[in-house]
């Protein structure tokens, strides 16, 4: 099979090198020869290698005059050495008897195999090897996974493929010498066996040279050292993605976990600076995506090279990490981040922040307060909140609710804008604008208006008090009436600026009101233009639920009698709050009922449709801006009302439409839908004056005007 050199470097392990010496020499496989580089040990050490020598033909010591270190000792050992293959060891660790037989059973063609290394704290570690044919596992992509540890310990080597490579141990570093050999080897194979069986016991001891104890000597060191040789190795293999991303990754992780700890001391920056700079300006940026906000903030500022920035940085992100210590989930991270970090950075005076109905949707009023900046090309950059990206016209930042970007738009955005509550624990900053739209004119109780809230994991109390936390956040709010006015002014108590203009949700019902414009958003529905539409928008009920904010509804409309009985005539489109998380199944009736719940923005749906049905969802206060007829489904009236919120307006008197409790009489007023209108004109125009005196189509435009252009 061949001669194998076995090559171990010695300084000063007098208590282990006998039993590392006995290992080898009682290896099974015979044919080998021991080559120790004495690197001016001690006198015991030395004599216990000389006698080890004379027990022993096999055994080879060389001396060094001075000590030059590991690197150095192993490059001499491969200059004398005369066997076939070349394999390193290293004088406190040992092998069981087997593991060279094994390597060089497998070897095969490949110019190298590698064991496994364990770690051991005995002195004699027990490796039972039964008999029996092993298979190698194959490395090929993967390879450099087998230098994780930068080693080249339980390599066995073909030493004709040492030489023609020139490989070499990095004499000039006093740590990760082993990586010079290690990246241009793996770099010229395409595969490595790697056995599992053939065993290498690295044991674990405080070594001054491998393992150094952690005091800042050893561990600038140590950071210089790897810093040396990532700079050298990317320079000359960086061209190579496999050894560029080995590189860079364990650039980072070390980073991550050695340089930071020592950053701890800020006077340590300056020691290291330069070759850092230099180290994270090769490192591919791509690589950095799959790390946190943070680190890559780091990277950016050190390639830059500009330490005092860097060094206002680090102490920041120093205070963070020993903050982060005692935090549990990825999302109080992302809060303690905000309020450490992102809140200190300066605010940003064109930014607005945006969002409808907490990320579920492009809609409501910001949607139209937003289109009309983007018409007015106004100078100002936009971030939507977004769940899932959607087409926004003038393409803007969509960032998912709740992920580190989006606490870090809030906190420089100078402008908020949002239409329900924001989290409570947002602060509010110096200079900050919140403009809360709200997202509909309140039929049911609000806020500290309810008596006994219902919602689930909710306590009354809490809910109020948080309500009136976030009412205290807001610059401005947008109110559609004056009975809105009144109300939100009590159960929000607010006292800041109202903008009584209408709702911007509302300007399409004025502007697009042509048979044209309803034809194009038909067409986009892809609803039948032949049939009349019936739009069935219900609200959400505060006692039905899965889990918080997860709310059931259980359609109680037939649509089997509706279809039988108005089919020709008329199509329904159904409609699910927001917060409804039930999905229906009505695919019995497809062609007849649709389900439009996904459907991003509901005054679209109240466009294109004929008749509203609804019950106490606040859809009718903005349909009634069409004049068209309203019929109220209201199954459950008694126990909505006056068990679950409790009404501002008296319905049975004052809404603009019928009360009806069945399907059958949702059919019959749909057959007499022009008697239902003359019954109901006055009460429809009454109503009219009350609730949508203030939309005439330029809400949008007079709101923006007043928070934006001052
Ligand atoms: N909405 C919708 N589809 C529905 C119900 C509601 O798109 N089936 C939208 C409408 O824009 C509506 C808004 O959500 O105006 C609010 O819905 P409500 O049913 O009124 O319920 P809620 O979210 O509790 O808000 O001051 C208003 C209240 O707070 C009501």
């Amino acid at each position: 099979m061949g001669k194998i050199s076995v090559i171990i470097p010695v300084y000063n392990t007098e208590k282990y090198v006998e039993s590392c010496l006995q290992s080898v020499t009682a290896q099974t496989y015979q044919d080998i020869e021991i080559l120790i580089i004495n690197d001016n040990s001690n006198e015991t050490c030395t004599s216990l290698i000389n006698q080890a020598m004379d027990r022993d033909s096999r055994i080879q010591v060389f001396h060094f005059q001075s000590m030059q270190g590991v690197a150095a000792a192993r490059n001499y050992g491969i200059t004398k050495a005369s066997g076939d293959y070349v394999y390193f060891l290293d004088s406190d660790d040992y092998l069981p008897e087997k593991t060279l037989e094994l390597l060089v059973n497998h070897i095969g063609n490949s110019p190298m195999i590698r064991g496994k290394i364990r770690s051991t704290n005995f002195s004699n570690g027990m490796a039972i090897i039964l008999e029996g044919i092993f298979k190698t596992k194959i490395f090929d992509k993967n390879r450099y996974n087998l230098i994780k540890n930068s080693s080249a310990l339980n390599f066995l080597f073909k030493k004709s493929f040492v030489f023609h490579n020139e490989l070499q141990f990095a004499e000039d570093v006093h740590l990760y010498s082993d990586l010079a050999f290690m990246v241009p080897a793996l770099l010229e194979v395409e595969e490595i066996p790697f056995l599992k069986e053939a065993i290498y016991f690295k044991r674990r001891r405080n070594d001054p040279i491998r393992n150094p104890s952690l005091s800042q000597q050893d561990t600038e060191m140590k950071i210089k050292s790897f810093l040396q040789m990532y700079n050298t190795l990317k320079n000359k293999y960086g061209g190579y993605e496999i050894a560029a991303d080995y590189l860079d990754t364990k650039l980072l992780n070390f980073y991550r976990k050695d340089i930071v700890t020592f950053f701890q001391d800020e006077n340590h920056i300056s020691k290291v600076f330069l070759s850092l700079t230099d180290a994270m300006r090769k490192v591919n940026t791509f690589r950095l995506k799959k790390y946190n906000w943070v680190l890559k903030n780091e990277v950016r500022t050190l390639s830059t090279g500009n330490i005092k920035k860097y060094k206002r940085i680090n102490k920041r992100h120093q205070n963070l990490r020993d903050a982060r210590k005692g935090v549990k989930t990825k999302q109080q991270f992302n809060v303690l981040v905000y309020k450490k970090l992102f809140m200190k950075m300066s605010m940003k005076n064109n930014l607005v922040f945006i969002e409808s109905f907490s990320g579920k949707s492009y809609s409501d009023n910001p949607k139209y307060i937003y289109q009309y900046m983007l018409n007015q090309n106004m100078e100002y950059n936009f971030v939507w909140g977004m769940n899932e990206k959607k087409n926004i016209p003038g393409n803007p930042k969509q960032i998912p609710r709740l992920s580190l970007r989006y606490f870090y738009y809030l906190a420089r955005a100078r402008y908020w804008i949002s239409n329900v509550r924001m989290p409570g624990y947002l602060d509010k900053r110096d200079g900050n604008v919140f403009l809360q739209t709200w997202h509909g004119t309140p039929l049911k109780r609000l806020a500290t208006d309810m008596d006994e809230v219902q919602m689930p994991g909710t306590n009354t109390a809490n809910y109020k008090l948080n309500f009136l936390k976030e009412s205290s956040k807001w610059d401005y709010l947008i109110s559609p009436n004056q009975y809105s006015s009144d109300i939100f002014r009590r159960a929000f108590q607010y006292d800041n600026r109202m903008l009584e203009f209408g709702y911007p949700r509302n300007d399409i019902l004025y502007q697009k009101n042509t048979e044209s414009s309803i034809a194009v958003l038909k067409n986009k529905m892809a609803l039948p233009e032949d049939k009349k539409i019936v739009l069935y928008a219900p609200t959400w009920r505060d006692d039905e639920f899965y889990s918080r904010g997860n709310y059931k509804f259980r359609l109680q409309l037939d649509l089997e009698k509706m279809q039988r009985q108005l089919g020709d005539e008329y199509v329904v489109v159904l409609r699910m709050h927001y917060l409804i998380a039930s999905q229906m199944d009505i695919s019995d009736f497809t062609g007849f009922a649709y389900d439009f719940s996904d459907y991003d923005d509901v005054a679209e749906l109240y466009l294109v449709s004929d008749i509203l049905i609804t019950d106490y969802s606040s859809v009718f206060f903005d349909y009634a801006n069409l004049k068209r007829p309203i019929l109220f489904f209201t199954y459950d009236l008694d126990k909505y009302r006056d068990q679950l919120r409790g009404f501002y307006i008296d319905i049975e008197k004052e809404l603009p439409g019928p009360l009806v409790k069945t399907t059958d009489e949702i059919i019959d007023s749909i057959e007499n839908i022009d008697d239902i209108q003359e019954t109901y004109q006055e009460q429809y125009n009454a109503f009219f004056d009350r609730f949508c005196k203030w939309d005439d189509g330029h809400a949008s435009e007079n709101i923006v005007k007043s928070v934006f252009y001052q």
